[in-house]
């Protein structure tokens, strides 16, 4: 008989086998279910972190999983060198759903994000009319698209980019949420795009000024810049709209996405846009071995339709506003400062006798909630969009006790 794996020894299987290319909370998880994970040793959780927003739909949702399921049994991967019966299909929901001509299928957020600057950077040159390899794409400081060196030649972030030149040139990089800033940089009139989060995940849930978006988008426009957003984190309902962009009834004209739009059941992204832009790519100028297979098809159409049945960005919206209230109240010098949006929220740690947000997360986890720091001293929340308000109090008392407590 398989000696029972131990958390300890699920841990230490990582450490050895595995790259160190994360330093994970010392929890080792087996199962989940709605809100919950539960570890090895059969503890429970709440999930306050939802796989970063992946697992908007709830930890292995009936319907997504039954969807995958059954795809499964029938056609896995066909590659696009042939048609199939799933992909047509599900580019006319997805597209339908979102407001878009065309959606160009891949399965990370980052080659989503790839797959929107060489659109970006194709319709520069044979739309807009850039001179050759002159195309420059704004982005923001502090943003996070992913890990490819392309991304990363865009990051501020040194530990994304330390010993991982040279660099793709063509990026140029301002502050985030400052108008005057783009403005000004819009004068470059080999500019093609700008490449912003509606709210920056990663830099620690940093939400802009009300009507940023709208003025950036419009301020674009004007100069016939493309708007790019990239919703991989704060999109399918997560910061209580459909996507953070309907907030201010900015309509993207390139729009990706990834995480959520599978439930965290499968790795599923999109890059979304009309005609004018998405036709400049032309047959084997892009594309990825499993972008867009059967199963990705069917569990994206089944995730997506959760959302709506469920209406996530409604409880998201309902619950974001008890959550950041219920934080606000907690009488602790610990907490700086609580910022959101919906269910994507943060509270700013100051450290107390040596006690971080590290240690606050291990307090959680032992009292039965798991979060995780980001930038040392942000704690972000962001559990499951199904959580049920009486589950949200009972773990909003718990994250109480577990700051009060130093
Ligand atoms: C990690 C956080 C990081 C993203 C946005 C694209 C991607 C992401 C706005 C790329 C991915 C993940 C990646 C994961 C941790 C998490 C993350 F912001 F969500 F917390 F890293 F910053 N655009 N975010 O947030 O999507 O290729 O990963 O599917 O890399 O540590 P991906």
């Amino acid at each position: 008989m398989a000696e029972k794996l131990t958390s300890k020894k699920a841990m230490e299987l990582e450490d050895k086998y595995g790259a160190h290319n994360y330093h994970p909370l010392p929890v080792v998880l087996s199962k989940g279910d709605g809100a919950f994970v539960w570890d090895v040793e059969g503890k429970r959780y709440f999930d306050f972190l939802s796989a970063y927003s992946a697992v908007n739909q709830g930890h292995s949702h009936p319907k997504i999983v039954n969807a995958m399921i059954e795809q499964a049994k029938k056609l896995t991967l066909t590659s696009r060198a042939f048609y199939n019966d799933c992909l047509g299909v599900y580019e006319k929901y997805i597209t339908e759903y979102f407001g878009y001509d065309k959606v160009l299928p891949m399965n990370t957020g980052a080659e989503a994000d790839e797959t929107a600057l060489k659109l970006c950077r194709k319709w520069a040159y044979e739309v807009k009319g850039i001179p050759d390899n002159e195309a420059k794409i704004i982005v923001c400081e502090n943003n996070f698209h992913g890990r490819t060196i392309t991304i990363v030649s865009m990051s501020t972030d040194p530990d994304a980019r330390k010993n991982f030149g040279p660099f793709t040139p063509g990026f140029i990089t301002i502050p985030y949420n400052d108008i005057p800033a783009l403005e000004k940089t819009l004068e470059d009139e080999n500019v093609a795009g700008f490449l912003v989060e509606p709210i920056q995940g990663e830099a620690g849930v940093y939400v802009p000024d009300e009507g940023y978006i709208k003025k950036a988008y419009d301020l674009c426009k004007a100069k016939n810049v493309l708007f790019i957003a990239d919703e991989v984190q704060t999109g399918i309902a997560r910061t209580g709209k459909l996507l953070a962009c309907d907030h201010e009834n900015v309509h993207p004209d390139i729009l990706i996405l990834g995480k959520a739009i599978s439930g965290g059941v499968f790795p599923i992204s999109a890059a979304l846009a009309n005609n004018e832009i998405m036709m400049t790519i032309k047959p084997g100028e892009h594309g990825s071995t499993f972008g867009g297979n059967p199963i990705a098809a069917k569990v994206a159409m089944a995730a997506l339709e959760v959302v709506k049945d469920e209406k996530l960005a409604e409880k998201a919206e309902e619950l974001g506003q008890i959550f950041r209230e219920e934080m606000m109240k907690i009488d602790s010098e610990m907490i700086e400062l609580v910022r959101g949006k919906g269910l994507l929220n943060a509270i700013i740690i100051k450290p107390k006798n040596g006690k971080t947000a590290w240690d606050v997360c291990m307090k959680m986890k032992e009292n039965g909630v798991l979060a995780k720091p980001t930038h040392d001293h942000i704690i972000r929340f962001a559990p499951p969009l199904i959580i049920t308000k009486e589950q949200l109090m009972e773990a909003i008392e718990i994250i109480k006790k577990s700051i009060l407590s130093f």
